[in-house]
């Protein structure tokens, strides 16, 4: 005898809405459960033994002892901002507004980088210091917040490969870089995973020639990641602190980040 298959009847709206925090409940346990367990787990690691930072739980100890866990993922190309070919670059790039860069007084000869590293140390580095370092180029669409977009050609250092031949990993471990002009009127902050991203440069050329003023001259920041807020144009210093540095658009209201 065949069995004829009953259709099931359909579920009811309350039978759906009891099923759905039956499912949503159980999730709660779960993971609720899965979070209580690695709390427990955690609390009963072993301490790690005396010493400077003893006391501290291994498996947190190992975490932070990751620092070049920590680079490495930086490199990770999961999150690169989409490059073009050269030939889909502006030959006329826009020139957006110049905040800090009307000091009567700066002269171009004289200017330095002026790096403060977390422990105090100072580097004064000229832009030939830096153009010794090696060349990255980027092509990309730079955004400005008030509504424009250009693909763009920068050329110079990546700020990661800066921060190697500096030697200021130790520094670039706090949670942000700050940025300012020589005279102080426009600065930004950075957040440290935006600053060290793989495409984030010290731009000292557009479009295979240096820097214009109107640009930056002699250095500029180009952060992909970011609006253009944040691309600092002629950088005099360069400093690093766990506390959020000063950011001139930030105080305007804009947010901290300005990420894409
Ligand atoms: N020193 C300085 N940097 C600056 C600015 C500025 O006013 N002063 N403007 C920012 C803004 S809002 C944008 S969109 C870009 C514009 O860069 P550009 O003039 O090379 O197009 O620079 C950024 N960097
Ligand atoms: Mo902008």
């Amino acid at each position: 005898m065949k069995k004829i298959k009953r259709p099931r009847a359909p579920l009811t709206i309350e039978q759906k809405i009891a099923r759905r925090n039956l499912i949503s409940f159980g999730t709660f346990f779960v993971l609720g459960g899965a979070a209580f367990g690695g709390w427990k787990w955690l609390l009963n690691s072993p301490k790690e033994e005396a010493g400077i930072t003893g006391g501290a739980h291994k498996p947190l100890r190992r975490a932070l002892n990751k620092t070049e866990l920590f680079f490495r993922q930086l490199f990770s190309d999961n999150h690169l901002v989409r490059t073009y070919p050269k030939s889909r670059a502006a030959q006329r790039v826009r020139e957006n507004s110049h905040i800090g860069m009307r000091d009567p007084g700066f002269k171009p000869e004289d200017w330095r980088l002026l790096v403060t590293g977390a422990d105090g140390r100072q580097l004064r580095l000229t832009i030939d210091d830096i153009k010794a370092l090696p060349r990255t180029e980027i092509v990309y669409d730079f955004k400005c917040v008030e509504g424009w977009d250009q693909i763009q050609h920068w050329a110079g250092v990546r700020m990661v490969d800066f921060i190697r031949h500096f030697q200021l990993e130790e520094s670039a471990k706090k949670k942000y870089m700050g940025l300012e002009t020589p005279d102080g009127k426009y600065y930004v902050g950075v957040d440290r995973e935006s600053a060290l991203h793989p495409q984030t440069i010290l731009a000292y050329e557009m479009n295979d020639r240096p820097l214009s003023d109107g640009h930056g001259a002699p250095l500029r920041l180009i952060i992909p990641v970011k609006y253009g807020i944040k691309n600092l144009k002629r950088i005099g210093t360069m400093t690093f602190s766990d506390e959020r540095p000063r950011d001139y658009w930030a105080e305007q209201g804009y947010d901290y980040y300005s990420g894409l």
